[in-house]
């Protein structure tokens, strides 16, 4: 427990600075003389680091002992951000470090922002996977984390002209947060030929022979938890040819450029994230990742297990895997692999484990990102297990068959392998299959799963095996890392921070609601932050903007489904009723700024012609004299986690508009309100749930619902239909070429105008527009509105990823705490 764990190996600033001077001169062999913020980062983060690896150890000590069972995270994507301030934070060494520079010359925020963000992931699935890890070692559960230790992360993003251009993002230059384990390494096969045959007893037996082997090796990054020693460990492999450096043997032949050439390739397998967000691409390296990463996870998982001598059969007891969305599917035909070739076992008692062992969270009902592997692509990459595959789904057909003989529509339906041209793997069926638990991530979400791609398992299982864990953040990072003031503000309310391992102890804020000072701090430091984004737009920008003017913003990923069109052609209508007023009516105007974030995948042309757009409309906007300070649009370069944590507490609005039905969840809409801002969104994901919370007079909703989706887009293709007047009035400004050429849009509102409209922009538009009208109203009364927002993050308790973890251990993974001793 806290209470009892000491601090080590330094307790005081002095003893902090000596730490990281001693680093500097000795690790780094610099020269106190010449050392600049880059090496101080060093030196702090490496004095930091030793005394999260004591904790660590005797976390991984204790769970190997404890004989209890762990947690498996399986992620293809660990959206982590920054790890200094973080660890500091948990360690609870902040004030401590802070201290320690200054008496050495340095300020703290000029070391933190030194760092590189880890961004080895997309968006919210990457992202959501570093809270988990965070909470789950902040509540002392037993752990670990599996991913690929990629040598690019997500591109970093640039505009320029108007246009995202892609820069690789090198971030391994200097990374103290991992460790090596070249002992820790697994041949991994692939290709090769599958055959059956009898043994001396007439069993059949499979083998799989020849082919390529590619070695994996493990690389630990400590998980440190707020004020708890568990450290939990996060495994990231990495690949590399098999048998060391290169080839010698081929190397002796003279066959040196292709020695060089096979170790590249097997290097190719972990060197880069696939940049696709809520997009499902079939590529040949993508499927290789996969099974890379899954087949040494299960190794490592499977050898630690053998360790403890238990039979086979307690391997669910000791062992629980959660598969993050579809891409770890693999898993599960490789456990079978395992267990049934390698170990022995009977098909059906090693299905019965398998089942046992797994769950499953889907974060998407898109069909466009639900994942297929072609067959003759597995057959070529993994033949083995593509046997597997048919076997299971043989008997899953069969066990449909006997239950529902009478529903022969159902087998062709259910089958993991579509029956198209050519043959398809369906990984999110497979996923169902071989889980005994299927979550969605949202209430609406688990819902929609339960009555669209799944209905069918729903009959066949039952709708227990069914469920929701609406999604959560880690108020560390998201309340006290990004927004210390406010963190400090409702600790002296609330007696202490105990709200950040209990976030429901939020509703006592209701009680000063009305408390005079206690709203006067609580705008001052909304403004506060919002100053300090204005600072950072001048920096990265050039745009200078109000800080009292109301901040509105959207950062997320570029999709169609998020629909930042229609963001941005609202806030094209804006422009044009300014140009239309009086410069009377003008002065009553409240002045707004509307910024925009996120990037596209590479080769998602309509996304990036939305970047476009908005950056287009920026340059219009902001240099016209008409205007001023009433309307700023602002595109934000390269928005990752460290820019998040600057943006989320700068909002006075954020934007959540997604086609009702579409958005799984979002995770930044909780992190907004959290911080003090308010919502315009739709009726989708967690937007609901966090209207149930916050009450339907603290948040702007708007747009058609869910169920009336079909119903709409129906009417699109078979009627005709007149676009609204204010709709219209936009595209003739960007026909007429107000925004530059109108040949760059006309993709973007022909989709609308002619090609049925696919996310009903044109059918929210009106009520997303008077919505913004009730905004400016609704900000006019600054003291109702602080009211609003106070109420909003007293009663976000709900949304901390310590409830998503409590309900995840308790329904699916049946896993205890192992509070450290
Ligand atoms: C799949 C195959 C090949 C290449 C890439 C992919 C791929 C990669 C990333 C598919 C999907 C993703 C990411 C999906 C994602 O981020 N989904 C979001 O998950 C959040 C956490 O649950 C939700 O809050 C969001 O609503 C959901 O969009």
């Amino acid at each position: 427990a806290w209470t009892n764990y000491s601090p080590k190996p330094f307790e005081s600033a002095e003893g902090f600075g000596k730490e990281a001077v001693r680093h500097i001169e000795t690790t780094l062999a610099r020269s106190l003389y010449n050392c600049d913020e880059a090496a101080t980062y060093a030196g702090t983060a490496l004095a930091l680091r030793d005394r999260l690896v004591m904790d660590w150890n005797k976390t991984q000590q204790n769970q190997t002992f404890a004989d209890q069972k762990r947690v498996y995270y399986l992620s293809l994507e660990f959206l982590m951000g920054r790890a200094l301030d973080n660890a500091m934070l948990n360690a609870d060494v902040k004030d401590m470090a802070r201290e320690g520079l200054s008496q050495l010359g340095f300020r703290m925020e000029d070391i933190i922002s030194q760092e590189h963000d880890a961004a080895l992931g997309n968006g919210g699935l990457g992202r959501l996977a570093a809270c988990f890890l965070d909470s789950m070692a902040s509540m002392d559960i037993p752990a670990w984390g599996y991913g690929l230790r990629y040598r690019y992360g997500i591109f970093k993003q640039e505009i320029i002209d108007g246009y995202q251009v892609e820069v690789p993002d090198y971030w391994l230059d200097f990374n103290p947060w991992e460790f090596p384990r070249h002992d820790v390494s697994v041949d991994i096969q692939f290709y090769g030929n599958a055959s059956k045959f009898q043994d001396e007893t007439g069993k059949t037996v499979a083998v799989w022979e020849g082919g390529e082997i590619v070695n994996a090796v493990a690389y630990d990054v400590p998980i440190p938890g707020y004020k708890t020693a568990t450290t939990n460990n996060l495994r990231l492999w990495g690949s590399k040819a098999s048998g060391g450096e290169f080839d010698f043997q081929k190397f002796n032949r003279g066959e040196y450029e292709s020695s060089v050439s096979d170790q590249q390739r097997a290097e190719t397998i972990s060197a880069v994230l696939y940049p696709n967000d809520n997009l499902e691409r079939g590529k040949e390296l993508r499927l290789k990742q996969q099974y890379f990463w899954c087949a040494a996870s299960l190794y490592d998982i499977v050898r630690r297990f053998k360790k403890t001598k238990r039979a086979w059969k307690d391997f669910p007891s000791q062992v629980a895997i959660q598969l993050n969305d579809t891409h770890p599917t693999l898993a599960i035909p490789e456990l079978q692999r395992i267990l049934v070739d390698l170990e022995g076992l009977e098909w059906d008692e090693a299905w019965s484990i398998v089942q046992k062992t797994f769950g499953y969270t889907n974060h998407t009902v898109l069909p466009e990102a639900l994942e297929k592997w072609s067959v003759p692509l597995i057959q070529h990459l993994l033949p083995r297990h593509l046997q597997i595959i048919y076997d299971i789904n043989l008997n899953f057909l069969q066990y449909v068959e006997r239950n529902f003989p009478k529903d022969r529509e159902m087998l062709g339906r259910v089958s993991i392998i579509e029956e198209s041209q050519p043959k398809m793997v369906r990984m999110a069926y497979l996923a169902v299959i071989g889980s005994h638990k299927v979550n969605g991530v949202a209430e609406l979400h688990s819902d929609l799963i339960k009555t669209t791609i799944f209905k069918d398992f729903v009959k066949i299982y039952g709708p227990d095996k069914f469920t929701n864990v609406t999604n959560g953040i880690t108020p560390r990072r998201w309340l006290h890392q990004a927004n210390p003031r406010l963190s400090a503000l409702i600790a002296s309310k609330l007696g202490g921070y105990d709200f950040l391992k209990d976030l429901t102890l939020l509703h006592k804020l209701e009680n000063f609601v009305d408390d005079k000072e206690f709203r006067k701090e609580f705008a001052e430091i909304k403004l506060a932050n919002k100053e300090r984004l204005a600072k950072y737009i001048h920096e990265t920008t050039g745009v200078t903007v109000n800080p009292k003017a109301l901040f509105d913003i959207q950062v997320k990923r570029m999709h169609e489904y998020k629909r930042q069109q229609l963001n941005i052609f609202g806030v094209i209508h804006r422009y044009l009723a300014i140009k239309s007023m009086s410069p009377e009516d003008r002065k009553k105007l409240a002045p707004r700024v509307s910024i925009f974030g996120g990037k596209a995948a590479p080769g998602y042309w309509m996304a990036k012609t939305v970047i476009h757009l908005i950056c287009e409309v920026g340059r219009v906007v902001n240099n016209d004299k008409d205007v001023g300070d009433l309307l700023k649009v602002i595109f934000l370069e390269d928005y990752n986690v460290s820019k998040a944590e600057i943006i989320c507490p700068a909002s006075d609005i954020s934007e959540h508009i997604s086609t009702a039905g579409t958005e799984a969840s979002g995770t930044s809409n909780m992190k907004f309100v959290l911080n003090g801002g308010l919502i315009i969104g739709t009726c989708d994901g967690a937007n609901i749930e966090i209207t149930r919370e916050v009450g339907e007079n603290n948040i702007f909703l708007f747009g058609n619902l869910a169920e009336d989706v079909d119903d709409l887009r129906h009417a699109h293709i078979y009627q005709k239909y007149e676009l609204e007047p204010s709709l219209a009035s936009v595209f003739d400004a960007i026909k007429a070429g107000t925004f530059g050429d109108a040949g760059n849009f006309s993709a973007l509102v022909n989709g609308i105008v002619e090609h049925g409209d696919y996310y009903l922009v044109s059918d929210d538009f009106v009520s997303y527009c008077k919505t913004h009208e009730l905004i400016d109203e609704a900000y006019g009364d600054r003291e109702a509105w602080v009211t609003k927002c106070i109420q909003s993050v007293a009663r976000m308790g709900f949304f901390s990823s310590d409830r998503c973890i409590d309900e995840y251990a308790e329904m699916i993974w049946n896993v205890e705490k192992l509070v450290p001793t």
